[in-house]
């Protein structure tokens, strides 16, 4: 094809490299020439866009590597205090284009996908994202990774390698459908393998692959091998990379020769098969914990290989011949704790000082205390994990007995601190009892670290006097707060072109490494020419979303209708049934009166379900069954208009956010610890409709509530609730509210597929309703009939669009992370000559 004979002329390229003397001619390209024939031995005219992918990306990587060791040479003499960022989920979507930005190489790219004739964005797609999360949390510790790179943060993430990541969607029927996301099924040109630093994990049982599940084999201990892998992390410029370690597990003996010799070949190679299953798959569950035991495992496992790992460079500090100093260990190493999901880290560090370094009680406790943190980022009582006492007892007892005696010591001083106050006691315990017993992995990580902390304000908050209360009045002093951000580079520089430029011309580019900086386009909310200049560049983006979604998914939509997105996990307390709920309401007013006057609309919905949360399952299907009905209707069809879009991930949200008009940030009040896709949308120009709830009440005071549409009850209001929310008085008392339930209730989406819905009437009506969906429809309506209103007056929305932009700085993770290194981890920037 005419792209693939433009790729460089191969008789050329033969000549260079193959039918006589290698010589580089010097120039940046002659890398990607040489990567596309030599590392997979093909002819380069009949290479695919694969092929191409991958030789592009191993050039970037030849241009940084040199960067990034000097950058580990440069930790290694200057000693710095290392931060270890612990996580089970690091969501990083794809990295070719953010690694390109980031070594600020777009020019040369440009300039060299021209000459060659490479079709970039197509280039682009042939990456598959890195899914190894679910949804906030884990794009959370992407972001963070990003920002602390950036700041030149001596710093490391530590996760798992999951050969499988969040499962894709596709529809069936409107019903979702999970196929495996085998991302690593083609070389990842990303990740180094580093087998020469693999680590020994020791386990108190074994374990089998039995029927497909993962069985304990009890009293016979084992081991496991961690082998690193590890990706390049950029920071903007390219001074810093620092390194994501992903740990895979593999059999500790590449083939156990016992057995081997005594025959038995074919199960001597099935234990290797069971040890590498451990880091297979990421569970797929978002704000909930399932109790599976191989999630315990796989919590255990990146515990050990991670603390291994850190405390074997730690040691290396030392002066070779003597004793390691571990006092100094606080002084050198802060580990943040990303949910409770690596809280095993406080029993692993605190056998580690006991056992291997041989320290006493007390130091040990200091030094475990003072070297860890823990960040909480939900108070959901559903996603609290709290595991079996009777798993420590078979996998890690040695563990078992160091918790019980931080319990024993804890339950001490909370008694000596609190006489005859044994209701607090049994509250602040470690293990709940009543009931088979279970350790509560968040008092464990709030009592053996030395800082909690919440994601926004709101949330911190309730942490501190509700969820968590007893224990936040022991130690008043480590709880505070640090509201998430996200990286303006991913989500502004690289996601939106349009608008960067649009910034860029009006104040210069400082902003991508400082997003304070946007302050500066307040005086500009009413100019002329800089409305112009935001609106062409949203209209822009648009276009550009609508010409992707086309051809991609064969779907048509209108760019002059106002895109009105919600996009995240689908869960009962996001709500996305309060947003359908509205829709039906605007359906029933304009089939009532088909005259009516209203901006038409295109409904974003995007989300994944928890293969196993069934009334998740049954709101997309209503989504999308809503969706066809709504197309179906000559009365309504092309004024309003409903798209759920399947395999919601990073590269969608870079692709949607950028287009959208407006976001929708409906949780009940109280639920959502913050949120990050509500500061995405903001610094994007999307104006937001949306609840107090998490950061979004933060982005409201930021923007000023007059650029907000906030709307609804408050989380005080929410938890004093329970004597009186009715559903049904919402239903015999709100005529709207009413007509759209007993629409859906009466088959009216479902015409074919009798009764589907009565899941939701239990949801919405008669299950009384923890999410209170029936208490914000009217206030809903009530914040969206303002933003029509503000719609249909350009200067009027562009206005609150700038002042959004304008007032999104403090959402930048630098900003979050510069609270973390100086109010949490003492850690300061370490740059890399
Ligand atoms: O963490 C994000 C927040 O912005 C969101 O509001 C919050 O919902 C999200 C168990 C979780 N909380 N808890 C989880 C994820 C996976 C899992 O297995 C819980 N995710 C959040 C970042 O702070």
């Amino acid at each position: 094809d005419a792209t693939a004979s433009n790729v460089s002329g191969s008789t050329d390229l033969l000549q260079r490299y193959g039918c006589g003397p290698i010589h580089f001619t010097g120039t940046r390209d002659a890398l990607y020439e040489r990567h596309l024939m030599f590392d997979h031995v093909v002819d380069p005219t009949s290479v695919g866009p694969r092929e191409r992918y991958e030789a592009v990306a191993r050039s970037v990587r030849d241009v940084l590597s040199q960067r990034w060791l000097r950058t580990e040479q440069t930790y290694e003499r200057e000693n710095p205090k290392r931060v270890y960022y612990l996580s089970l989920e690091f969501l990083i979507g794809r990295s070719l284009a953010n690694n390109v930005m980031n070594l600020l190489l777009d020019p040369v790219v440009a300039r060299v996908a021209d000459e060659k004739g490479i079709d970039w964005l197509a280039l682009l797609d042939e990456e598959p994202d890195a899914g190894l999360g679910n949804g906030g949390l884990g794009r959370l510790a992407a972001c963070f990774i990003d920002s602390m790179a950036t700041m030149q943060i001596p710093a490391m993430g530590y996760g798992l390698r999951y050969e499988y990541g969040i499962f894709r969607q596709s529809l069936r029927d409107g019903w979702q459908q999970e196929q495996p996301d085998n991302w690593l099924r083609r070389p990842d040109p990303w990740e180094v393998a580093r087998p020469q630093e693999s680590v020994e994990i020791r386990l108190g049982c074994s374990f089998e692959v039995r029927n497909g599940t993962f069985a304990a084999v009890p009293g016979r201990p084992s081991s496991l091998l961690g082998v690193p892998y590890d990706r390049p992390v950029i920071g903007y410029g390219g001074r810093t990379i620092n390194t994501l370690r992903l740990w895979a597990a593999a059999a500790p003996h590449a083939l156990d020769f016992q057995a081997f010799s005594a025959g038995d070949f074919v199960s001597a190679l099935a234990e290797r098969l069971s040890a590498e299953s451990l880091t297979r798959v990421l569970y797929p569950d978002d704000s909930t914990s399932m109790g599976q035991g191989l999630r315990f495992v796989q919590e255990y496992f990146l515990v050990a290989c991670s603390l291994a790992d850190l405390v074997r460079r730690f040691r290396r500090t030392n002066p070779v011949g003597s004793p390691t100093d571990w006092r100094a260990l606080p002084d050198k190493v802060a580990v943040q704790l990303n949910d409770t999901h690596p809280s095993l880290t406080v029993s692993e560090l605190m056998r580690i000082l006991l056992d291997d370094a041989g320290l006493g009680w007390e130091e040990a406790w200091d030094l475990t205390r003072r070297t860890l943190a823990y960040t909480n980022h939900t108070l959901l009582p559903e996603a609290l994990e709290k595991w079996p006492l009777p798993w420590f007892e078979l996998l890690l007892p040695r563990h078992l007995e160091i918790i019980l005696e931080i319990n024993r010591r804890l339950l001490d001083e909370a008694r000596t601190r609190f006489p005859g106050d044994e209701g607090r006691i049994e509250r602040v315990s470690l293990i709940e009892e009543g009931g088979p017993r279970k350790i509560r992995m968040a008092n464990l990580a709030i009592v053996g670290s030395h800082s909690t902390n919440g994601v926004a304000a709101i949330h911190s908050d309730l942490l501190r006097t509700v969820t968590v209360q007893d224990l936040a009045e022991l130690y008043p002093e480590r709880f505070s707060n640090k509201t998430n951000g996200v990286t303006p580079r991913r989500w502004l520089r690289l996601a939106n072109p349009a608008l960067s430029r649009c910034i860029t011309d009006a104040i210069g580019d400082g902003w991508i490494t400082d997003l304070s900086q946007l302050a500066k386009l307040t005086p500009l909310a009413d100019d002329g020419a800089f409305q112009d200049a935001v609106r062409e560049a949203k209209r822009a983006m648009k276009h550009r979303f609508v010409a992707w979604l086309a051809s991609t998914n064969g779907i048509a939509v209108d760019p002059d209708t106002i895109f009105d997105c919600q996009i995240k996990r689908i869960h009962e307390y996001k709500r996305q049934l309060l947003n359908a709920l509205r829709i039906v309401v605007l359906y029933n007013r304009m089939r009532q009166n088909p005259d009516l006057d209203m901006v038409p609309r295109t409904f974003f919905f995007a989300g994944k379900a928890a293969p196993a949360y069934r009334l998740a399952k049954v709101i997309i299907k209503f989504l999308n069954n809503l969706a066809a009905a709504i197309d179906d209707d000559p009365v309504v069809r092309g004024r309003l208009r409903v798209v759920f879009l399947p395999e919601y991930g990073v590269s969608l949200a870079e692709k949607l956010i950028p287009a959208s008009d407006v976001s929708n940030q409906i949780s009940t009040a109280g639920y959502e610890a913050s949120g990050t896709s509500n500061m995405k949308f903001m610094m994007n120009g999307a104006l937001t409709i949306g609840t107090h709830d998490g950061a979004t009440i933060e982005m409201a005071q930021a923007a000023g509530e007059e650029n907000f549409f906030l709307f609804g009850l408050t989380a005080d209001q929410v938890s004093g609730s329970a004597g009186w929310y009715s559903p049904f008085w919402h239903h015999h008392n709100e005529p709207e509210t009413r007509a759209a339930l007993d629409l859906i209730f009466s088959d009216h989406f479902n015409r074919n597929e009798p009764g589907i819905f009565e899941p939701l009437r239990d949801a919405l009506l008669t299950g009384g309703d923890r999410f209170m969906h029936l208490a914000d429809l009217t206030a809903y309506l009530e914040a969206d009939r303002r933003l029509l209103a503000s719609y249909a007056a350009p200067q009027d929305w562009t206005r609150k669009v700038i002042m959004n932009i304008a007032n999104s700085g403090r959402f930048s993770s630098d900003r979050t992370i510069a609270e973390y290194a100086a109010e949490i981890w003492d850690a300061k920037p370490c740059p890399v000559p």
